[in-house]
């Protein structure tokens, strides 16, 4: 340990999960459910950077390694037909809802894959079909919060008794989209769920450069909405923070803000060495590193033999191995496809031929508005 004066004020959270096992409602399938979920993000994440670096991916990687407890703690506590969307930082809470590895290192290496067709990176893994994921913003900051408005409000019209979850930034609260989705949120009682994840820095910016509280909750008074800060490495004390924000919104009471303070361990992508992260805020958070936490706590207090993790590791090991194969063998999208799939199909198009419907049809769309224009007895449009 370096004897140096810490530049950086610490706080003051624990090293350790606090729960008792005896009084949590998981059996031991669930609880190995959730470290397969955490540690298969990490593990794809780490061979992620490590095939950027070999120049097998096309564009930047953003990975969410140290907030996988943030993720797959707050969407665990979802029910059928919630909705939750990402802004890059969320793999683990994918892989926890079901969505398989290859599928997303085909996207992330730009195959010819369903729904993108190499359009995308494997950032936001919209699927409406296949995943119940809605397509949700347009990479602008903050223009997610109006956007889960937006859904939030369809499902209070619709009567669906569902949440919208949207997992945010804390350089996300900064911009005045933030303000307006939250401010039309609470005037309409919205069932949305916001996950700020406090990760210390917004690209290389600190929190101290861009926010003048302390806390991204302080700024909840301003909309009258429900909010609550919590260590977010701690998988437990997320689900039950999680629980009573989706619960209030769920309940008709309006919008939720739930802070959890976390770390991005990694640059803002991994074309940044994050040089501007002080050695002392690295060390801290390696030693609150919310997967190793879980580990401990699985072996110590919920007896897993280590042999039980150690298959764990090796099975998901080999997972990510073959998500890698099966990705490199998926072909590239053609040259003469360029201009396809770029824009939705409009019963307004000027050529009859441009108004047909040349993407796969969604039998059965979670938000039926959202296929409307596909409908031509109706004309409905976007
Ligand atoms: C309006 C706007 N300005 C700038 C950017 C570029 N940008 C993308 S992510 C980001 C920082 C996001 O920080 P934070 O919300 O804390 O999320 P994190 O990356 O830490 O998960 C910035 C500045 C953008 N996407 N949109
Ligand atoms: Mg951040």
């Amino acid at each position: 340990m370096s004897q140096t004066k810490p530049r950086v004020n610490l706080p003051d959270y624990p090293a350790e999960l606090q729960a008792d096992p005896r009084d949590l409602p998981y059996d031991k399938d669930q609880l190995r459910r959730f470290y397969e979920a955490m540690k298969l993000a990490r593990t794809f994440e780490e061979k992620l950077a490590s095939l950027y670096r070999q120049g097998k991916i096309n564009g930047a990687v953003y990975l969410g390694m140290g907030q996988e407890a943030t993720s797959v703690g707050s969407v665990s506590v979802l029910k059928q037909g919630d909705f939750f969307t990402t802004v890059a930082r969320n793999l683990s809470a994918y892989f926890y809802k079901g969505v398989e590895p290859r599928d997303v290192m085909a996207r992330w290496m730009g195959k010819d894959i369903p729904p993108s067709h190499g359009r995308e990176l494997g950032l936001f893994l919209a699927d409406i079909k296949n995943l119940g994921n809605p397509p949700y913003h347009n990479g602008s900051m903050a223009s997610w919060i109006p956007s889960g408005a937006g859904y939030a409000l369809a499902f209070k019209l619709r009567k669906q008794p569902n949440v919208m979850l949207a997992f945010t930034g804390d350089g996300a609260t900064s911009p005045g989209d933030f303000y307006e989705g939250l401010n039309f949120a609470s005037i309409h009682k919205l069932p949305l769920v916001i996950i700020c994840e406090v990760n210390q820095f917004a690209y290389s910016t600190s929190l101290a450069k861009q926010m003048p509280v302390e806390n991204v909750a302080d700024r909840a008074p301003a909309f009258n909405i429900y909010a609550e800060t919590h260590f977010g490495n701690d998988l437990f004390l997320v689900m039950e923070a999680a629980r009573r924000g989706i619960e209030h919104a769920r309940g008709g009471k309006g919008p939720a803000l739930i802070e959890f303070k976390t770390f991005r361990q990694r640059g803002h992508g991994e074309h940044d060495d994050m040089a501007y992260v002080a050695p002392e805020l690295r060390e801290f958070w390696a030693d609150r590193d919310p997967i190793k936490m879980y580990r401990e706590w699985l072996l110590k207090r919920a007896r897993f033999k280590p042999e039980e993790i150690a298959a764990i590791e090796d099975g998901i090991a080999a997972r990510v191995d073959s998500a890698i194969q099966y990705a490199e063998a998926q072909p590239m999208p053609k040259p003469e496809s360029v201009t396809e799939r770029l824009f939705a199909p409009s019963p307004h198009d000027p050529k009859p031929e441009d108004r047909l419907n040349r993407y796969e049809p969604i039998e059965t769309p979670s938000i039926p508005g959202l296929t409307a224009s596909h409908d031509k007895s109706t004309g409905g449009h976007f």
